[in-house]
């Protein structure tokens, strides 16, 4: 019996140990650490320093920003070249305005705590309606198909465009964990980009299963004596997608920069 159990016994570790490594071979295929990304600088153009940006798109040569702040809170159209903004109108004072999103033929814009979203008319800036919702709002998109907004949290949510009921969420997971603070979004690609608040750095969302897949690192990005300005944090993500062009800035920030991603090994 004692000589079973010293053949056993050594076997059965070797055998668990495999079972153990083989396990750990698979999770690390399967689930594949997150690329990670840094930038280059292609452009640097003007930004309004007095704009508290919340939300951002390009759609056919122009910029749309949404700026928040209650009593500051603007939608407007801007310049890419020089930062002129060329058509502009304020919310009322009581609504902080947040993130944007240029679906068809409209505008829709979140507002932070009301509740409260508004539906322009892209060309004419028209208010054509308000909806509502349960959570706050932080960043809007959208994938050809259905608006995804951010509250904050680690999930998103996927909205019918024309009734704007929830359809489906998603929670975000980077590296097992729950990711907090998704803020603006733009979908590039297939992909969520998602500012994280008050990092420099950007989330890439693959949208199926919430897997953050790589990050971007922006930190530095506003240098010098942009930086000592009382600028805000990185919050702003929009891409034109005939030209392959990424654009990024900040709240407060005075530019706006279009960047390249770098893989970094
Ligand atoms: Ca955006």
């Amino acid at each position: 019996m004692k000589r079973f159990y010293k053949i056993f016994i050594p076997i059965f570790i070797l055998l668990v140990l495999g079972c153990v490594l083989i396990l750990y071979s698979l999770i690390s295929i399967y689930s594949p650490e997150p690329a990670f990304f840094g930038y280059k600088i292609v452009n640097t153009f003007s930004h309004d320093p007095n704009a508290f940006t919340q939300g951002l798109i390009w759609e056919n040569g122009y910029l749309y920003e949404g700026t928040g702040l209650a009593g500051r809170s603007t939608l407007r159209k801007v310049e890419l070249e020089t930062g002129k903004v060329v058509q502009s109108i304020n919310l009322p004072a009581k609504y902080f305005g947040e993130g944007i999103t240029i679906f068809k033929d409209k505008i829709i814009q979140l507002t932070y705590l009301s509740n409260v979203g508004f539906v322009y008319d892209k060309d004419s800036f028209e208010l054509l309606r308000e909806f509502n919702y349960p959570n706050e709002g932080w960043g809007i998109t959208h994938d050809g198909q259905r608006l995804i907004t951010s509250d904050g949290t680690p999930t998103l949510y996927f909205l019918d465009p024309q009734t704007f009921e929830k359809v489906s969420t998603i929670d975000v997971y980077h590296n097992g964990k729950l990711l907090w603070d998704l803020n603006e979004l733009e979908f590039i690609d297939g992909r969520i980009y998602a500012n994280i608040w008050k990092t420099g750095q950007i989330a890439i969302i693959e949208p199926k299963t919430g897997q953050v897949t790589a990050l971007v690192e922006l930190k530095g990005l506003l240098a010098g004596r942009d930086r000592s300005r009382n600028v805000g944090v990185l919050n702003g993500i929009a891409y034109d997608q005939v030209n392959h062009r990424l654009f990024v800035t900040g709240k407060f920030w005075p530019k706006l920069f279009e960047i390249k991603l770098i893989p970094v090994k």
